[in-house]
């Protein structure tokens, strides 16, 4: 059975059949009739949908304030189906945030094109509206930037936008000028815009001028006798490739990235840009830091007044480049203040290296930015599992394994079951309970290894998301052996009541050390600051005989 609409249009019908196709198992049971018709919602994007069902008939009534509002009605009837609920779905809503989405702005190897038509289709899924496409080791964003966009560049980006179409996410390619830019030459405006105008033939209306990361003096002898600043000369080169394009299409919107792009939003270089740049080209922003622990209210009105216009936050959560790349934050977002749509004009998330990965967070960060006020990271991260992982007991190994790495490039507890775990085991060794302290471990690291198993089989369903974590599964694996190695040290200990110390033989202690040895031998980080700092607690507070 399929989903029909009543009044068919290809902007419409486009979206119903790759919806159809993307949750078929749970839709193919159902006939479904959908009328669409136009409707004033109070925010943008903003729908109406009722809808009844008489056995496997559901006949759905939707209002749109404008076509991308097609597919979060969508996304609300599934879960209505989804839920088995029999009362009739009667419902109004519409996004907080204005732009929603994700920005690959990371450094290194850049996601592929499948994983990037597949992000797509989850962008839509979590309620996201765009999708910025901004690799920083992709030699065509940074480095080849004046040459047209080759044929395989073009094929691809017309998949991707199309993609974008059906999934109501705008696709917004972005050029970094800044190593090689000589500001006041037309001839570099130009060939951004030669660009962004191959992209606007496929259908592209949002291009991305970014400035992050380059020199901060002006590098051209012409560019330092035409402008006053590196803020003039942004200026003057965002507003010239705006104009231009605006020119051939007045509804095209372009985001700059300004070069100082954290800090306390009222920074002169910001104010200077801002008071020059065309007021419709949006200006990005990271917070107080590059990888900002809060994105508040109070430092958005200072950005606002400064820049004159809100900021669209580029949030670099869950990025990990750089000096992150071994950790994996697979955590939910947190630190974002609820009603900070109200002061901004959107947020779109970095995301880290490892796609699949990546769409753990990314799933609760389309949550806060539907609705920030009754976003709840602990329920929204537990949901975005059972989106994104159907399978009960894959899930559960999957969980368990995934609450050792939950903190974010700013902070949190990576682990806080195994915190608890250590509370309850280091208790019971400082009170003398050897063997109680040592089953607590052993059972422990006994779940470890059983999950690793599952987590590694052949049979389990999510190769690609096993592969790119495979380096951090190995860590797991080997914290689990340290667990039980531990347990088995405690074991040959005794605890002096007398004394209230712990004694045991001199190779126990050599025998800790070497596990802690171990653990850090495997290069990834997992489990926190866990193992490894009772593991040295142990050592020192252990009286060895011989
Ligand atoms: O954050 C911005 C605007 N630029 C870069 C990103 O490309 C990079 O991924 C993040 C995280 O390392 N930091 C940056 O400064």
């Amino acid at each position: 059975m399929t989903i029909s609409l009543v009044n068919d249009s290809q902007k419409y019908s486009q979206i119903a059949t790759a919806f159809q196709e993307r949750h078929d198992e749970i839709l193919s049971p159902f006939n479904i009739v959908i009328a669409v018709s136009s409707w004033r919602g109070e925010s943008v994007e903003s729908f109406s949908i009722t809808a009844s069902r008489t056995g496997s008939e559901i006949k759905v009534s939707i209002g749109l304030s404008e076509v991308h509002a097609f597919r979060y009605a969508l996304n609300a009837l599934l879960k209505w189906i989804d839920s088995s609920d029999s009362t009739p779905l009667n419902l109004i809503d519409g996004p907080a945030f204005r732009i929603r989405g994700v920005v690959e702005g990371f450094y290194g190897q850049p996601w592929t094109h499948q994983q990037r038509l597949r992000g797509i289709e989850f962008f839509g899924d979590f309620g996201m509206n765009t999708y910025f496409l901004a690799p920083k080791d992709d030699p065509l964003q940074r480095f080849n930037w004046r040459s047209p966009f080759p044929n395989e560049f073009l094929t691809q980006a017309k998949e991707l936008i199309l993609q974008g179409k059906k999934h109501g996410v705008d696709f917004v390619a972005c050029v970094s000028p800044g190593l090689s830019v000589k500001y006041s030459d037309s001839k570099d405006v130009a060939a951004v815009v030669f660009r962004f105008t191959q992209l606007l033939e496929l259908g592209a209306t949002h291009f991305g001028m970014l400035w992050d990361d380059i020199a901060w003096e002006l590098q051209h002898q012409e560019d330092i006798e035409k402008y006053a600043s590196t803020a003039e000369a942004h200026a003057d080169f965002t507003n010239k490739v705006f104009d231009q394009l605006i020119a051939i299409n007045n509804n095209v919107q372009l985001t700059a990235c300004p070069m100082q792009y954290s800090g306390r939003g009222n920074e002169p270089y910001l104010i200077d840009l801002g008071r020059k740049l065309r007021a419709r080209v949006n200006l990005m922003w990271t917070g107080r830091q590059i990888c900002s622990e809060y994105l508040d209210i109070s430092d958005a009105v200072i950005f606002e007044r400064s820049a004159l216009r809100p900021a669209l936050y580029w949030d670099n959560f869950p990025v990990n480049d750089g000096s992150m790349q071994a950790n994996l934050y697979i955590g939910p977002v947190r630190g974002r203040e609820k009603g900070l749509e109200k002061y901004s004009y959107g947020l779109l998330s970095n995301p880290m290296l490892q796609f699949e990965s990546s769409l753990i967070p990314l799933a609760t960060i389309g949550d806060y930015l539907w609705n920030s006020t009754a976003y709840d990271p602990a329920c929204s991260w537990e949901d975005a599992l059972i989106r994104l992982f159907p399978n009960v007991n894959e899930r559960a190994c999957l969980r368990h394994f995934l609450r050792n790495s939950l903190g974010s490039n700013v902070g949190g507890d990576p682990a806080p079951d195994l915190r608890k775990i250590f509370h309850a085991g280091v208790s019971a060794w400082r009170s003398g309970n050897m063997n109680q302290s040592a089953d607590i471990f052993e059972t422990e690291s006994l779940v470890i290894a059983a999950n690793y198993k599952d987590l590694t089989s052949e049979s389990f369903s999510h190769a690609g998301l096993i592969e790119e974590i495979l380096p951090w599964l190995a860590k797991y694996k080997v914290g689990g052996e340290v667990l039980f190695g531990l347990g088995q040290s405690l074991r040959e200990c005794t605890f002096d009541s007398e004394r209230r110390i712990i004694v045991g033989p001199a190779n126990v202690s050599q025998q800790l050390k070497s596990l802690l040895e171990k653990l850090k031998s495997t290069p990834k980080n997992l489990f926190g600051d866990q193992i490894e700092g009772p593991l040295n607690e142990l050592i020192a507070e252990l009286k060895t005989f011989s």
